[in-house]
C-alpha cells in the first residue's frame, strides 16, 4: 500500500492552513521538561512533547490515538535499547520551538533500562544507538536519519544517509554514512557534529518515584522482572541543519531521486520513525511501534501516521473541503471590498 500520493495532495492543500499559524512565536523548549500534564481525571494532555500518531487500525495504539511500543521486544537483548511503554504510555515524541534562540526540532524516546555508560559520557562498547528517520516528501521512503552518535569517536548529534534498499519498512531500512552538513549541498558532510551539551542532549533516569516531574503517570517498565529505572533520552537539532542535511542527502543518496528540492518547516507533515541498532548500519534492535514478532516488511506508513512537529495530523479530506470553502469565501470577500468602496 502506498498512501503517499493522496496524503501529499491533502498536505499541499493544508499548506495554506499552516501559513496561518506560521507567525506564532515559537516556544522555548526545556529539553528535560515534563512529557505531559495530568488533567486530574485519568486523562493527560501533551502540550509540549507530541507523541507520534498511530493509524486507528494499528495494534499498538493508545486509547487516545498514539503509537506505543511494547516492552521487551527488541531483537538482540539489550534492555537499554528497548523502547519502553504500554497502551497508556507512549515513549516517542517530537517538539518544535527554540533553544538559545535557535529554531530546533527536538525528539524524545524512553528506553527500558537506564544506561550508566551514557550517563557518565563513557561512550564505549555498544551504547544505545538510536535514530529517528523522516520521510520528508511523503512517498513512504525514509529520506534522512538523525540522532545522538556515540560510536564514531566524535560524539554528538549527527545525521545518517539511508542505506541501500527501499527504506520503507523495518526490514528494508538500513543506515549509511554518518555526516553533519555544511552550507555546500554539493558535498556530503563538511560540518561538525554539535558536541553534546545541555542545550542539545538530555538523558534522565526515569522511575515511578520521579514520574510526577518527568512523565506524570509513568511507572517503571519491566524488561524481565527487574524494576530498573528507565532511560529518557531527548535531543535537539537546528531545523536549518535538518534542511542542509536534506539538501546534501538529495545529492548523495542516488537511490532517492525524488528528494531534490525538498525542505521542511515545523509545520511540514512528516513520517517520524524511531529504531535502535547495535551498529551504525542496520535496524537490528527495536523498531518503534511494531514488535519483533510482527511482519518486518510492514510499511512504516502502515503503522505510523504523518504529522507535523506540532503533533498535528494531516487534515481529513472533509475537513480540508470545509477549510478550503472558508478560505475561498474570505478570498472572494476580500476581492469584492475595494470595488464596493470605490463605488461609494
Ligand atoms: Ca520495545
Ligand atoms: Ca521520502
Ligand atoms: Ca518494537
Amino acid at each position: 500500500m502506498n498512501v503517499g500520493r493522496p496524503i501529499r495532495l491533502f498536505a499541499a492543500a493544508a499548506a495554506g492552513l499552516a501559513l496561518a499559524t506560521a507567525t506564532t512565536r515559537a516556544a522555548v523548549i526545556t529539553l528535560d521538561g515534563a512529557t505531559r500534564t495530568d488533567n486530574g481525571n485519568g486523562t493527560y494532555s501533551y502540550t509540549t512533547w507530541k507523541p507520534i500518531l498511530a493509524p486507528s487500525s494499528w495494534t499498538y495504539r493508545t486509547t487516545d490515538g498514539y503509537l506505543y511500543d511494547p516492552n521487551a521486544d527488541q531483537q538482540t537483548g539489550q534492555a537499554d535499547s528497548d523502547f519502553a511503554g504500554s497502551s497508556t504510555l507512549p515513549s516517542f515524541f517530537v517538539q518544535t520551538g527554540t533553544i538559545n534562540g535557535v529554531e530546533v526540532i527536538a525528539m524524545r524516546v524512553i528506553f527500558n533500562v537506564y544506561d550508566t555508560n551514557i550517563a557518565t559520557a563513557k561512550y564505549t562498547g555498544n551504547p544505545v544507538n538510536v535514530r529517528v528517520g523522516i520521510d520528508a516528501n511523503m512517498d513512504g521512503k525514509l529520506d534522512l536519519y538523525m540522532g545522538p552518535n556515540f560510536q564514531s569517536g566524535a560524539a554528538g548529534v549527527a545525521f545518517q544517509l539511508p542505506g541501500t534498499g527501499a527504506n520503507t519498512s523495518p526490514s528494508t531500512t538500513s543506515t549509511s554514512t554518518v555526516f553533519y552538513p555544511d552550507s555546500t549541498a554539493g558535498t556530503l558532510g563538511g560540518g561538525t557534529s554539535p558536541a553534546f551539551s545541555a542545550s542539545n542532549f538530555s538523558y534522565v533516569s526515569l522511575s515511578t518515584a520521579n514520574a510526577a516531574t518527568y512523565y506524570p503517570g509513568w511507572t517503571t517498565q519491566l524488561y524481565g522482572t527487574t524494576a530498573d529505572p528507565d532511560g529518557m533520552m531527548s535531543w535537539a537539532i537546528p531545523l536549518a541543519d535538518v534542511n542542509k542535511a536534506l539538501a546534501e542527502a538529495a545529492i548523495a543518496d542516488t537511490g532517492n531521486p525524488t528528494l531534490a528540492g525538498t525542505s521542511i518547516s515545523a509545520s511540514s507533515f512528516l513520517l517520524w520513525v524511531a529504531f535502535t541498532a547495535t551498529q551504525n548500519n542496520s535496524v537490528n534492535q527495536d523498531a518503534y511501534g511494531i514488535t519483533k514478532n510482527d511482519t518486518q516488511t510492514t510499511r512504516w506508513d502502515a503503522f505510523t501516521s504523518y504529522m507535523d512537529a506540532n503533533g498535528r495530523p494531516v487534515p481529513e479530506p472533509a475537513t480540508y473541503g470545509m477549510c478550503l470553502g472558508g478560505a475561498l469565501g474570505a478570498f472572494l470577500l476580500f476581492r469584492r471590498r475595494p470595488a464596493s468602496t470605490g463605488a461609494a
